[in-house]
């Protein structure tokens, strides 16, 4: 059946896609050993289990020739020293690409491929990066207000959350003397 163009309403501030399919919320529960410092995910889980982030979707079909739409809202906050972050994902089909684009606050991209390459790239309102195919990705509000962006990406393209599940990124973002720093993730292992 032929589609019909259409357009919908974002919200930049407050992170909203109107109409929009799904609302998709992600606690500390949902990211159990995610965070570096495993004490710090403990007590936070224990004392409030807080929402790190939210995403709102246009859901189209999973084909070759659609495009898939959200709208990822992280709110500010970090366990330990480590700053609130997506769990991060390659597609399933990962010779597929994205874009992401800044609307509100601050952040990283961080992106890696399965041998290893790092690549980090910083976000803020109108500044939007280009993901190549291969490349895992994971965003990262460094700010002190939510941090929200667009993401649009082949209606294929799907997730795979496994594969970096099992690695573990190789780079971290913590806060140091107030500023984001990256350091070497030493619980990260190369997939053989
Ligand atoms: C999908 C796109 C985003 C993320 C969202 C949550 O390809 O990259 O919509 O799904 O930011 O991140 P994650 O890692 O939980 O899927
Ligand atoms: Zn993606």
């Amino acid at each position: 059946m032929l589609m019909r163009p259409f357009s919908m309403h974002l919200d930049f501030r407050r992170g909203d896609l109107t109409p929009r399919d799904r609302t998709n919320i992600r606690k500390l529960s949902d990211m159990r050993g995610m965070f570096f410092n495993a004490e710090a995910e403990l007590l936070a889980l224990e004392k409030e289990n807080p929402i790190i982030y939210s995403f709102q979707e246009r859901v189209f079909p999973e084909e070759n020739g659609y495009l898939q739409l959200a709208v990822t809202t992280i709110h500010p906050g970090k366990i330990g020293d480590e700053y609130f972050m997506t769990k991060r994902h390659y597609h399933k089909r990962p010779d597929t690409s994205e874009v992401y684009l800044g609307l509100e606050g601050e952040g990283w991209l961080l992106m890696q491929t399965v041998g290893g390459d790092f690549e980090s790239i910083p976000l803020k309102p109108g500044v939007a990066a280009y993901i190549p195919p291969y490349w895992g990705h994971r965003m990262v509000n460094t700010g002190s207000t939510p941090f929200i962006f667009f993401a649009a990406f082949p209606g294929d393209a799907g997730h795979n959350y496994g594969d970096i599940e099992r690695a573990g990124f190789v780079k971290i973002l913590i806060e140091e003397n107030g500023k984001p720093l990256f350091i070497d993730n030493p619980r990260w292992k190369k997939i053989e």
